[in-house]
């Protein structure tokens, strides 16, 4: 029996302030039935995907920003994205700020099975950016201020007939968050992201955007025997141009499939959920090679340690 599950990374061009909950959850709409027209099961949109990237703007009051948040999911406007996936039998994940009902704000990215049901919730464990209003740089990054990092780290989910793990963003920059789910045999990691093409801190790195985005989850796939599927919400959002390129990556850390423009675009490829096993059961046996009484300064420590 094979285990190949067609999926479609479905990137979205900008969405403006302007732009109202039912007119992108239209846009959501015509991307799942192109990824279901192309054959695709499961159908990946970006992180914050139903808003624009308002870290960018600071409030003075957060609850300023509520509006931005979904307190439930699906939601009264959201319901008409669940009902035509469940009459397509299309699975779909799906990235949006998330308001509890304690008052916890959270960048959340959830998991839909064919037949409608939320099997997996994953909120973001790295928050980039700062918790402060810094007026030299041309846009915010304020994430910190509005987002709490996840204190539930990195699950895998039974799903599609698969191990289905997800991460936000700025996870995907770091080894640990794929390693974690590797642990768990993860064999397809979903990631939506909104990446500046601008890098306020560092501008040398702004021509690098897309190499280090490609770097990072080929290597990360490769050294885990995962695929992992990235995609974007890219081109320019109220002024800010953001990274496209999203792509669907093999365990071997090919790329598959990766999109050509930076507008709402589905690509998808056919994901053999067995070919990971010719990596993590050969180099990357972990049970067989890893050495992970050597590996304690990860867990044990966060910043450098210079005085050993
Ligand atoms: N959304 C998100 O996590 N973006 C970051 C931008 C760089 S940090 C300001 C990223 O890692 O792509």
């Amino acid at each position: 029996m094979t285990r190949i599950i067609r999926v479609a990374a479905a990137q979205m061009g900008p969405i403006q302030r302007h732009h109202d909950r039912p007119e992108v959850v239209e846009r959501l709409i015509a991307l799942l039935r192109e990824g279901h027209r192309q054959g695709a099961e499961l159908v990946v949109f970006p992180e914050l995907a139903l808003t624009t990237f308002f870290p960018r703007w600071f409030v003075d009051d957060i609850r300023e920003a509520d509006h931005w948040y979904e307190r439930s999911m699906p939601s009264p406007v959201t319901q008409p994205l669940f009902d035509t996936a469940r009459q397509l039998g299309v699975g779909f994940c799906l990235g949006y700020a998330e308001l509890t009902e304690s008052g916890e704000r959270f960048n959340t990215q959830i998991l839909v099975e064919r037949d409608g049901r939320v099997v997996a919730k994953y909120r973001k464990v790295h928050i980039p950016g700062h918790e402060h209003h810094e007026p030299d740089r041309p846009f915010q990054h304020a994430e910190r201020y509005y987002f709490t990092p996840s204190p539930e780290g990195f699950g895998v989910w039974k799903a599609f007939g698969g191990r289905v793990g997800m991460m936000i963003c700025n996870d995907r920059r770091w080894p640990e968050s794929y390693r974690v789910m590797g642990l768990q045999g993860v064999e397809l990691i979903l990631c939506g992201y909104n990446t500046p093409l601008h890098y306020a801190p560092d501008p040398s790195q702004n021509p690098l955007q897309g190499f280090h985005n490609s770097l990072v989850m080929q290597s990360g796939a490769y050294q885990n025997g995962t695929f992992v599927v990235g995609v974007a919400k890219g081109g320019v959002e109220e002024g800010v141009d953001s990274l496209a390129d999203s792509q669907i990556i093999a365990p071997s850390g090919e790329v598959l499939a990766k999109t050509t423009t930076n507008d709402d675009e589905v690509v998808v490829a056919n994901c053999d959920l067995d070919w990971c096993y010719q990596y993590k059961n050969t180099l990357f046996d972990f049970d067989r090679y890893r050495r992970p009484e050597v590996y304690g300064r990860i867990t044990s420590q966060r910043g450098v340690n210079l005085d050993d």
